[in-house]
């Protein structure tokens, strides 16, 4: 059989799920993961590497995480809805994951609306099957996703438990045309370390903070320059309100410590130096409602600002499909 190798686009509500998939099945973590809804705000693509061996042929599957499908009621949020439009063209599958201890809602059924626009082959992924103690319960709700949707495949997995994830990648495989593998064995993601930096210190703020402050809130890189021992990194973090700004600072700078340090530690085994880390909060009223700051915020445009080379021109994309994706999506 020849080398397989396609696009395959994670699509669900928000908290299905999808980031924690990405990263079991990459073996890394390249998407930030949280309790609160609407975590992923940009598409992350994510490269599943499966050399030839034994029993098994070679493939090559670059999955692309996406943010959760909800309806949109702020620029951000309309620009979240742009990036999963974006990782659904040109796919050649979608897994549409849902989380199988809820029933199924009105608010499911964008993700389906979606799917049925895009025209591309479908896996219905049952995800949080941990939760579940009576498998049989699968089975209605399985029924009821059928009707809904023309699904090749319905698969019961736990990506927080790695449960199931073998069958899934088997059954991608299969459904993925014959082509060359599109990235170097290396390279697990498009999404440079610098803005990686800034989604780390995103997930800190979302997991130490509650109500608005996580929604309200944004990082941004000003400066990342790396040195053989020490990356020394500026960011800032913008809040809507002087009282989140507060809260965001906390008691003596206490708040603001605790997310420098419980970054710095992660972004330094990212880069593999020492990482001197400089945070300030800024306060920009109504941010998510400035559609020019949400573009602003765009990582594939900073990058085109940083090199003055559009995104897809980067050496990474060199030759790749996934140029040709990017392309075809503007
Ligand atoms: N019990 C259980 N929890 C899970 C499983 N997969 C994910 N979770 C949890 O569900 C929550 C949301 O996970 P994410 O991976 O961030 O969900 P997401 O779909 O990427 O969410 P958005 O980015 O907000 O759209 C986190 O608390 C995860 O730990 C699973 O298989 N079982
Ligand atoms: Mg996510």
């Amino acid at each position: 059989m020849p080398f397989r190798s396609g696009f395959v686009c994670i699509l669900g509500r928000p908290n299905a799920g999808k980031s924690t998939l990405l990263n079991a099945l990459v073996g890394e973590k390249l998407a930030i993961i949280s309790r609160k809804p609407q975590t992923t705000r940009n598409r992350i693509q994510g490269v599943v590497h499966l050399p030839k061996r034994k029993g098994r042929d070679g493939a090559q599957i670059v999955l692309i995480d996406t943010p959760g499908v909800h309806k949109p009621d702020s620029s951000l949020g309309r620009k979240m809805m742009v990036e999963v439009r974006e990782a659904l063209e040109g796919c050649d599958l979608v897994l549409v994951i849902m989380d199988a201890a809820r029933k199924f809602e009105t608010r499911d059924q964008y993700a389906l609306d979606l799917l049925k626009q895009s025209r591309t082959p479908a896996f219905l992924i049952l995800n949080k099957v941990d939760l579940i103690r009576d498998k049989e319960k699968l089975l209605p709700l399985i029924e009821e996703y059928r009707k809904l949707h023309d699904f090749r495949e319905v698969i019961p997995i736990s990506a927080l438990k790695r449960d199931g994830l073998e069958a899934l990648l088997k059954k991608v495989v299969a459904a993925l045309p014959a082509g060359p593998a599109y990235f170097g064995e290396d390279q697990v993601t498009d999404q440079p370390a610098r803005f990686m930096t800034a989604e780390i210190i995103r997930e800190q703020i979302l997991q130490g903070t509650e109500e608005e402050i996580p929604y309200a809130t944004t990082v941004m890189i000003d400066s990342f320059e790396e040195g053989a021992k020490l990356t020394r990194i500026a960011a800032t973090i913008y809040c809507e309100r002087a009282g989140q700004k507060g809260i965001l600072v906390g008691k003596r700078g206490q708040m603001l410590k605790k997310i420098g340090s419980a970054a710095r530690w992660q972004i330094e085994r990212m880069v593999g130096t020492k990482v001197y880390l400089e945070l300030y909060v800024k306060v920009q009223p109504g941010w998510r409602d400035s559609r020019g700051f949400v573009e602003e915020l765009d990582w594939r445009r900073q990058l085109e600002q940083l090199t003055g080379r559009p995104a897809e021109h980067t050496k990474q994309f060199e030759n790749s499909k996934f140029a040709a994706h990017n392309n075809h999506s503007k």
